[in-house]
């Protein structure tokens, strides 16, 4: 069959908004009258694929402040809907579409934006609607071209708009993992908050993004940082697999999309490029530089951000995967000089232990660069006594982060070795190793966290919905952190 040709990520500008493509766009489409009455100025940002794409919109108000408002627009094409949607309640009759305030979004002042968006379908075509309103009045335009609007991501001194707390049941101001720790670095063999201070961050990974993005909603990422009280979302995105290089365009906006939901919640978000098959990272070196200056560029400004280069390489030496490391650490550097960064290591990131090997190798011949953590994976009904004793033994030598690691077996398959994983799991606590845990997915596997068909719902708490993995899983994580603060 032949598929609809895939259009590209595109951004539509009503009005005055152009300051705010910080986000590369291929074509920007100016409103035909930048010059019209003041109301507000809205950006329309699509990522899209073969049936589906992320929408980021941007509303500015150019009016008298408000409290409340609601977006409308109508798509051109009948074939568009609009799927799960995030900072507004949305809403869709034919081809109107609307979006209205949550709490905190609600107000905004004259010259304040906000940015909200969904995730939607699409059939034929998928064009950008082309006239928006808010409040009813039509968003066309800006009345002082000559000045650029506010940047959308405000430097990292501004407090919130861009950082809202969830809209529901939301955190107490400035007690999120991300507003107590802020930036992070490497200390030692540890991962310290602002404060210098070890801490140890605990949270879920995503399954293959390009799978399970369904399960990553706004009521699922609430229920994550509310009820689970995670720390940590990793983004798991295949490189393979109909993963990154199937529309390096789609995935990279797909990741940012989801630091932002885990910025908005006060989560760290762990960027995995999750190279598995080849396993030997150097395949990938060049997309590895292309997305990771995609990605570093853009979220340079965040604190919640953790660059994690290789999942798990395998069938290549330290070597080869060191060599990997100091070509893709210096891209980031570049623009985000001050974000952790961790290193897959050999044996599917095992130190080396399933290659028959150990974290000597690394130890004696660690990466060349600064602020850089080691990946330890295990799969706990797979890897026991001799795993957990190197881990011990290499955490006195090396900052460690456990950024994948299963309740079953290493297939992801299987049942919930609660001995072994309740062992893995003292052990990193006393040792404060960060962990992600596989998965935050539904799928029919016994490491996925949620039962199978959890996601084509909307609850995601309460009894019912998680599995024996989910369950011990949420147990763990949900318990207090008690970060330092001084
Ligand atoms: C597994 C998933 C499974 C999927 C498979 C293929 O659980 O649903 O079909 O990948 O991509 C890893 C990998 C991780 C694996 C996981 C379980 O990082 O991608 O996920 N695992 O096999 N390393 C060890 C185990």
């Amino acid at each position: 069959m032949k598929l609809p040709p895939r259009p590209s990520r595109r951004t539509l500008v009503m009005a005055g908004a152009v300051g705010a493509l910080t986000v590369a766009a291929s074509a920007a489409v100016p409103a035909a009258d930048a010059q019209a009455a003041t109301g507000c100025a809205v950006t329309y940002t699509t990522s899209s694929w073969s049936g589906g794409f992320t929408a980021t919109i941007t509303i500015r108000n150019l009016g008298d402040a408000v409290d409340g408002w609601t977006l409308g627009f109508a798509f051109p094409d009948t074939g568009q809907r609009v799927g799960q949607g995030w900072s507004a309640t949305w809403g869709q009759t034919g081809a109107a579409v609307t979006a209205r305030s949550v709490s905190w979004n609600g107000a905004l002042a004259t010259g304040a934006s906000t940015s909200i968006g969904f995730n939607g379908t699409w059939t034929a075509t998928n064009p950008a609607p082309t006239t928006f309103t808010l409040n009813g009045t039509a968003c066309t335009g800006a009345t002082t071209p000559t000045t650029p609007p506010a940047p959308t991501t405000p430097p990292p001194t501004t407090p919130p708009p861009t950082t809202p707390p969830p809209p529901t049941t939301p955190p107490p101001a400035g007690q999120t993992p991300v507003a107590i720790n802020g930036q992070l670095r490497v200390c030692g063999v540890n991962l310290c908050n602002q404060y210098d201070r070890p801490i140890q961050l605990r949270g879920m990974s995503t399954h293959g993004i390009q799978w399970f993005a369904h399960c990553l909603n706004d009521a699922s990422l609430d229920a994550l940082a509310d009820d689970w009280r995670a720390d940590l979302l990793r983004i798991a995105m295949y490189v393979q697999e109909d993963g990154y290089e199937t529309d390096p365009a789609g995935f990279t906006n797909r990741v940012n999309a989801l630091v932002d939901e885990a910025e908005q919640r006060g989560m760290y978000a762990l960027i995995d490029f999750h190279t598995l098959t080849p396993g030997d990272p150097t395949h990938n070196l060049e997309r590895a530089k292309t997305f990771f200056a995609a990605v570093s560029a853009r979220n340079a400004a965040k604190k919640n951000v953790v660059y994690e280069i290789a999942n798990e390489p395998n069938g290549v030496s330290w070597a080869t995967i060191k060599s990997y490391a100091e070509q893709v650490i210096p891209v980031i550097r570049a623009n985000d000089p001050d974000a952790v960064v961790v290193v897959g290591t050999r044996g599917w990131s095992s130190l080396g232990v399933s290659d028959g090997s150990n974290a000597n190798e690394i130890i004696d011949n660690p990466v060349n660069a600064t602020n850089v953590m080691y990946t330890f994976h295990f799969y706990a009904a797979s890897h026991r006594d001799n795993y957990r004793a190197e881990v011990e033994r290499a955490a006195a030598r090396l900052p460690l982060f456990v950024t994948e690691f299963g309740t079953v077996a290493y297939t992801g398959d299987g049942a919930v070795d609660v001995a072994s994983s309740t062992a893995w799991l003292d052990l990193l606590d006393r040792l404060k190793i960060s962990y992600a845990n596989w998965t935050y997915s539904d799928k029919a596997e016994g490491s996925a966290a949620l039962r199978p068909g959890t996601c084509a719902g909307g609850t995601y708490t309460g009894p019912g919905v998680l599995t024996t993995s989910g369950a011990l899983m949420r147990d763990r994580i949900r318990t207090p952190d008690n970060f330092p603060t001084a």
